[in-house]
């Protein structure tokens, strides 16, 4: 597997390419399948749809790999915790007030449908093809859990944070092991990396950032390495800013997503040598597609000539997306 092989420093080219979101909205099927599925969760917990929207785009655009259908508030949901998404909103949880309320014991029996779905996508994937399980990073998750919605200003986690962070440290470590525990299931179930989105890591300050942010990963990456010890893991600590060396240095994963804002170039000056990275077009430049998405894809592939690469965006896909802009993209880069 190309994709495996760049996670393991090989310089591959062309780079290996999947992007964030890849199963979603802006393909037809999906919204068919979502459909039929009534709700979101239900098309989470459902294996055999789940699995069909995980298929999907890996049929119509041949990426190097497939990531797992599912979510990452569904952990949360597994311990315990209210979950609906308001449509059209996001999603909304009960405001967590009290660590007794959440079960480790109950979570994978709750989730056991997600790892059924891994092994189904496994053995329909081609075998050059691989599959990306995941799990939000604790503190991206305990943002959510706190503050009972999305958005990125989660007021109550930042505030809780400072005036009680033993609560906060208390929340993240059940969901460091809760998180370990969830993992392990879908790489014994034939996930073949593992990617923790910490998509909100940029709200901490640098000592937050390093208790709640690095030092959770780095447990989660130890734990499962120790049983696995060829498992790569992808972080993406997205807008880490200057936090992102020490994050490269400390997380104890192999490979970092890097968000829009950031140069590879740059990343690449202030990370070890062998980190590995996967990244960055701008989402909005795969929407407007031609000249200005095309001269940005060629100053990637510049940046990242002759190191192992990844090649994917600096955040989810939207659901305005033409199809023929991401047909276009593949292209580009498979005749670089
Ligand atoms: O069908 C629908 O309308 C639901 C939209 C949707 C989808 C397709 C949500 C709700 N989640 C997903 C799938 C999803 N989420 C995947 C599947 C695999 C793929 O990439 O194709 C993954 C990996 C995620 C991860 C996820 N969920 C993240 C991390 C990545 C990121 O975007 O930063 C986050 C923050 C979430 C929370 C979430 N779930 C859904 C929404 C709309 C949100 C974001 C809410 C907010 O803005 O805070």
């Amino acid at each position: 597997m190309k994709f495996i092989q760049a996670l393991h420093g090989e310089p591959v080219w062309p780079p290996p390419v999947w992007l964030m979101r890849q199963a979603g909205r802006y393909l037809p099927e999906y919204r068919a399948v979502r459909a039929q599925a009534g709700d979101f969760i239900s098309l989470c917990l459902n294996p055999a749809l789940a699995t069909e929207v995980t298929l999907q785009p890996i049929r119509k655009f041949g990426f190097d790999a497939a990531i797992l259908f599912s979510d990452i508030l569904i952990l949360p949901m597994a311990l315990g915790q209210g979950l609906r998404f308001a449509e059209g909103e996001g999603p909304r949880l009960p405001p967590l007030q009290d660590i007794s309320a959440l079960q480790l014991k109950r979570a994978p029996g709750v989730y056991a449908p997600v790892l059924e779905t891994v092994r189904r996508v496994r053995a329909q994937l081609p075998p050059e093809t691989a599959l990306i399980g995941f799990a939000g990073g604790p503190a991206t998750v305990a943002c959510y859990m706190l503050d009972g919605e999305g958005g990125g200003s989660f007021p109550r986690t930042r505030s809780l944070a400072y005036e009680n962070p033993a609560f906060v440290e208390a929340v993240l470590d059940m969901l460091t092991e809760a998180t370990i525990t969830y993992l392990d299931g879908q790489v014994q179930a034939g996930a073949n990396c593992v990617m923790l989105f910490e998509s909100w890591a940029g709200i901490f300050p640098a000592h937050q950032f390093r208790k709640f942010v690095t030092a959770p990963n780095r447990r989660i990456s130890d734990a499962l390495k120790a049983k696995y010890p060829g498992l790569k893991i992808i972080g993406f600590p997205r807008l880490a800013g200057l936090n992102l060396g020490e994050y490269a240095r400390e997380s104890g994963v192999d490979a970092i997503g890097l968000d829009t804002v950031t140069d590879i170039r740059a990343a690449h000056a202030v990370c070890p040598e062998n980190t590995v990275f996967q990244g960055n077009l701008d989402p909005l430049l795969l929407k407007l597609g031609g000249k200005p998405m095309e001269d940005a894809v060629h100053e990637i592939l510049s940046a990242v000539r002759g190191r192992p690469h990844i090649f994917n965006l600096g955040h989810g896909i939207t659901p305005d997306v033409p199809e023929a802009n991401v047909a276009r993209l593949m292209e580009v880069i498979r005749t670089s």
